[in-house]
């Protein structure tokens, strides 16, 4: 389930075999762990550890580094704001810089998708089962379709108070697909244009998409799978960093506070083991192409 590093610092260099490695185990559904690598705060940084910050209507607190874009916070002054932006835009570059190394494979063609904080107890929160990342689910994006291309995500605890971030981690994604992909059907043809019309969708939902999204809202509808479906918890130490394609490993957060998290989008072209993709697994489950 974990292939772990030893890893201290962001900007460390990895051997040869330790990139093989890597690459191998993420496409195969593990998850890179890294129980010493942390992200420290500055002390002008330490007040945004308050669940406070975050506008209670978004999930998250988003950054976007491209346009150097925030959003989801709520009553920061002009420097607060600037402030928070800029230890985001350092973490944003950190998981850039470590995925980069250990990955080479993938640096050439990673992009670079937004950076989130989730000053917010996990357990604490309510939500429509959709939106509720207590339940085993792999990711997919309602309004932004990714067309197929990987979702791979650094994590990193920064809790103060030594609190873990508890995770279960489900079944492998063949199991996922065979046991929900036959109760799912087609869409309604033209659906997708209508979405993309209506702007609902940020672009084209294509046939991948809907099956994840499916595949995603099934998993979390389904209460006798979550409580039965073979499952094994995680911890993540505060301090504590980790790599994982959330497209593919069916997790669930359960309990914790505080996490940066560094999205990005990788085609499956640049992957070492094409077949090994959500996209591939579907196509030949399928028989179909999906995008
Ligand atoms: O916040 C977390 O620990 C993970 C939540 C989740 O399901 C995700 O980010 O995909
Ligand atoms: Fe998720």
């Amino acid at each position: 389930m974990l292939h772990t590093f030893t890893t201290r610092q962001w900007n460390d260099t990895f051997s040869d075999t330790e990139q093989q490695q890597a690459t191998h185990q993420l496409e195969h559904g593990k998850i890179l762990y890294f129980p010493d690598l942390a992200f420290s705060l500055a002390p002008n940084e330490q007040p945004f550890l308050s669940p406070d910050v975050a506008d209670p209507h978004a999930k998250n607190i988003s950054y976007y580094a491209v346009q150097h874009k925030l959003w989801g916070v709520q009553r920061l002054t002009d420097q607060e704001r600037i402030q928070l932006q800029s230890m985001m835009d350092r973490f944003s570059r950190y998981a850039t810089q470590l995925v980069q190394s250990l990955l080479p494979h993938y640096a050439n063609h990673l992009i670079l998708a937004r950076t989130s904080f989730r000053p917010v107890q996990i357990s604490d929160r309510k939500t429509s089962y959709r939106k509720d990342d207590k339940r085993l689910h792999v990711d997919a994006f309602p309004s932004s379709p990714n067309q197929g291309k990987r979702i791979l995500r650094v994590f990193c605890n920064i809790n103060s108070q030594g609190e873990e971030r508890v995770w279960r981690v489900g079944e492998p994604f063949e199991e996922v697909v065979n046991r929900f992909v036959p109760q799912i059907a087609k869409p309604f043809p033209g659906t997708a244009s209508v979405l993309r019309l209506l702007k609902i969708t940020k672009s084209y939902r294509t046939l991948y998409d809907h099956y994840m999204l499916q595949i995603h809202d099934k998993m979390k509808a389904d209460n006798d799978y979550q409580q039965h479906a073979p499952q094994q918890e995680v911890h993540f130490p505060s301090g504590s960093t980790w790599i994982v394609q959330t497209d593919h490993v069916s997790h669930a957060a359960m309990r914790g506070q505080h996490v940066l998290e560094q999205t990005f989008y990788l085609p499956v072209a640049a992957m070492r083991e094409e077949a090994c993709s959500p996209l591939r697994v579907l196509e030949k489950k399928l028989n179909q192409q999906l995008v």
